[in-house]
């Protein structure tokens, strides 16, 4: 199919961009595009030109999985300079998301007409890049250097209405929008003059340019390890003080090095790896999901609540049961509160509030959840009290009904086996709060039917999760990876460093928290009861089951691994602490001592990917991708890293599997020998990418 289609009538040229599914800017595109402006500006019958787009899209930006790669022609800057120096007029018909360099195409054009849906932005920055086709040039000068630098600072796109009123957008069509940008080309042809962009400049006032330089300062307190915030700044910069072909090669220098830093091809293998977990293996697009109309959740305590408040966020009518009409209104209580505090912070209106309130309706007893399409238990961890659960589902809903675990560590299949219909169970991990966390784990179980995974997939995305398929096993992916940390974690603390020491590697690492300051905020206790629970199962955590004992679990009581005077959020080290894991380590005989951060981190990080290894041998996890966004979106795994499994491969699987080795020596833990697939990929320098192609 031709990427760009042309009919010229009543004098206009339209250039209609047929790209599907976002029209994304790949060379066929872009020679398409020069090649129809340049025939426009050569046909006699044609006096003006709208370019536009066919689809949901006007364009979603230059095509990502082209960087890396050896650049095709035309570049876009050349496409771009070709509709700004075209002798007739380019006015852009935009229709849908105009990003990145779809939004500097329309930049180029002598004017913008938008639809109402029409969003516009560079969103460059999510992808550790600034603008690179001319936008940190022509959107200054076009809306101002202060508000186009939050703008692209930012990454997120603008509504029709706000364009307009910046300027960014010439008018909103609310009626036939190609018919609306066909009269304004053809009315600045009749003019005979039109501005371009570039030379535009009535913006950049003195007022602008501090406005700028503040915001500037500001950003690079806020962005000390992004190497594309400084970029930007400078490109922005050069706007303001150098002629317009001396700062686009500023900014296309900039955009250059930026394609080729790690942290750039980290956040682009994020980007398409969530998408990539949209695909479940073996299961076509001719699977289609069962209708969901009504949810019930089970269990109204912090999860089951949060769950609850998913579903009336996505407009799905929801009955939250409880076996007691006390923690039944004490959930209420605590969904009501949840919302007042988004109110009071002004991410939530009134209105909507009450809209999501009205369509959680509470309920006790199992039996209200008869005429629920999808129930999402979210009761106690005991395996017991779900088999109860269950049971009674499989006699009280509807024939077809999806019946969902949300648990973190119980087995699924034993759950499925509880019912007369295993294909209708699946889990749906939800990660706390359940209202507020992207990730979904997906668990798969070994009868789960194929349309019951594709509804889990599809209901996910509806409730804003971002769901990914993962097999059965203690802790599915997730968890199972953080157990590793956490073993290693508290080795550490027995070998001779100390929390402090330990989540400072962290946090220098990416992490907003290290694992000691997030044991103290969740509750040290939750994890020694779990331990508990988990019996032989569990992970070695003396430490932490030490302080357990003696009640430190954490901010909740004012001391955990740090100390937290009166109240205050951030720990301060605990001498008492301190002296309890020295203590520890001396009653096992372990001659402490001290540990740089690169080798906590390789500590820390290296029995993870070994773990993630395990799981994709295991298929508990279908693609490396797979756990790298579940570890960036569920436990904040710092996205410029890639998540574990990328960011394995730059460290280098050879120099891991040996590191590991050596840690299975030291340790006599076996567990931490390297996995085969992780000893063959390194023995072969392939890389998990390769392995999925293959
Ligand atoms: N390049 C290549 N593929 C893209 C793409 C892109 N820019 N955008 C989307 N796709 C693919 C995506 O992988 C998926 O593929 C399918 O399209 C549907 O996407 C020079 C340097 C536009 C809001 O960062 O934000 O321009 O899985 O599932 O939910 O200065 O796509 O179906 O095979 O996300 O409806 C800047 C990225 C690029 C925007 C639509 N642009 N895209 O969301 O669909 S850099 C972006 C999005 C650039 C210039 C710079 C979203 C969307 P598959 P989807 P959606």
């Amino acid at each position: 199919m031709a990427p760009l289609r042309s009919a010229v009538s009543n004098g206009v040229a339209v250039l209609t961009i047929v790209n599907p599914p976002v029209n994304a800017l790949g060379a066929a595109v872009r020679a398409a595009i020069a090649a129809g402006v340049a025939a426009a500006a050569a046909d006699g019958a044609v006096k003006a030109i709208v370019l536009a787009a066919e689809g949901r899209v006007f364009v979603a930006g230059a095509d990502i999985s082209e960087f890396g790669k050896p650049p095709l022609p035309p570049a876009l800057p050349e496409v771009v300079a070709a509709i700004e120096n075209c002798p007739k007029p380019v006015v852009a018909a935009i229709n849908g998301m105009a990003l990145g360099g779809g939004l500097e195409l329309a930049l180029a054009c002598h004017g913008r007409v938008v639809a109402p849906v029409a969003r516009l932005g560079l969103p460059e920055i999510k992808l550790g890049l600034i603008p690179g086709a001319g936008g940190t040039q022509r959107l200054p000068r076009l809306i101002g250097a202060a508000p186009a630098f939050a703008l692209m600072l930012s990454g997120d796109p603008i509504p029709a209405e706000k364009a307009l009123a910046f300027g960014l957008a010439d008018a909103v069509a609310s009626g036939d929008l190609i018919a609306a940008a066909s009269t304004a080309a053809l009315r600045l042809a009749a003019a005979g003059t039109w501005s371009k962009t570039r030379d535009r400049a009535e913006k950049l006032t003195d007022e602008d340019r501090a406005a700028f330089e503040a915001a500037a300062a500001e950003a690079l307190k806020k962005s000390a390890r992004s190497p594309n915030v400084p970029a930007l700044i400078d490109s922005v910069r050069a706007c303001l003080s150098q002629p317009f072909d001396t700062a686009l090669a500023t900014e296309r220098a900039h955009f250059a090095a930026l394609v080729a830093d790690p942290s750039s091809k980290a956040l682009r293998h994020v980007f398409f790896a969530e998408r990539e977990a949209a695909r479940i293996p073996g299961i076509g697009k001719e699977v289609k999901a069962r209708p969901i109309r009504k949810a019930a959740v089970i269990g109204a305590g912090t999860m089951g609540g949060g769950i609850a408040m998913c579903f009336a966020q996505a407009g799905i009518p929801v009955t939250l049961i409880e076996v007691k009409a006390e923690a039944l209104g004490a959930g209420m209580a605590r969904i009501r509160a949840n919302y007042e505090t988004s109110v009071k912070r002004g991410s939530l209106a009134l209105a909507a509030m009450e809209a999501r309130l009205s369509l959680i309706t509470p309920a006790v007893g199992l039996d209200a959840a008869a005429d629920a399409d999808i129930v999402v238990e979210a009761a106690f961890e005991d395996m017991g009290v779900k088999a109860d659960i269950f049971g009674a589902l499989d006699r009280l809903t509807r024939p077809g009904t999806l019946l969902a675990t949300n648990t973190s560590y119980l087995d699924v299949d034993a759950i499925a086996a509880t019912t007369s219909r295993p294909q209708d169970v699946v889990g749906l991990h939800f990660f706390s709060p359940a209202n507020v966390m992207r990730l979904l784990e997906v668990v798969r179980g070994g009868q789960t039917a194929p349309d019951v995974l594709v509804t889990a997939m599809e209901i996910g995305r509806k409730l804003g999760k971002l769901p990914v398929v993962v097999g059965v096993c203690y802790g599915f992916v997730g968890n199972r990876m953080l157990a590793k940390r956490t073993e290693a974690a508290e080795r550490l603390l027995m070998a001779g460093a100390l929390p402090h020491e330990v989540d400072a590697a962290v946090t220098d690492f990416g992490f907003r928290m290290g694992p000691f300051a997030m044991a103290d905020l969740a509750g040290v206790d939750i994890g020694w009861r779990a331990r508990k629970a988990a019996g032989a199962k569990a992970v070695k955590a003396p430490v932490a089951d030490a302080l357990a004992e003696q009640g430190r679990f954490g901010q909740k009581t004012g001391r955990g691994f740090y100390l937290y005077p009166e109240g205050a959020r951030a720990g301060t080290r605990d001498p008492e602490t301190e002296a309890l894991i020295v203590s520890l380590s001396q009653a096992q005989g372990i001659a402490r001592r001290s540990f740089t951060q690169e080798e906590i981190k390789a500590r820390l990080f290296y029995p993870m990917v070994n773990e993630g290894a395990k799981i994709l041998e295991e298929g508990v996890a279908a693609r490396a991708g797979d756990i790298d966004i579940i570890w960036v979106n569920g436990y904040n795994w710092p996205a410029f890293t890639g998540g574990p499994m990328h960011w394995a491969e730059g460290v280098g699987l050879p120099k891991i599997v040996a590191a590991l080795e050596a840690l299975a020596a030291e340790t006599g833990d076996d567990s931490l020998k390297p996995a085969p697939l992780l000893k063959r990929l390194a023995e072969g320098a392939g890389s998990f990418a390769a392995r999925e192609a293959a």
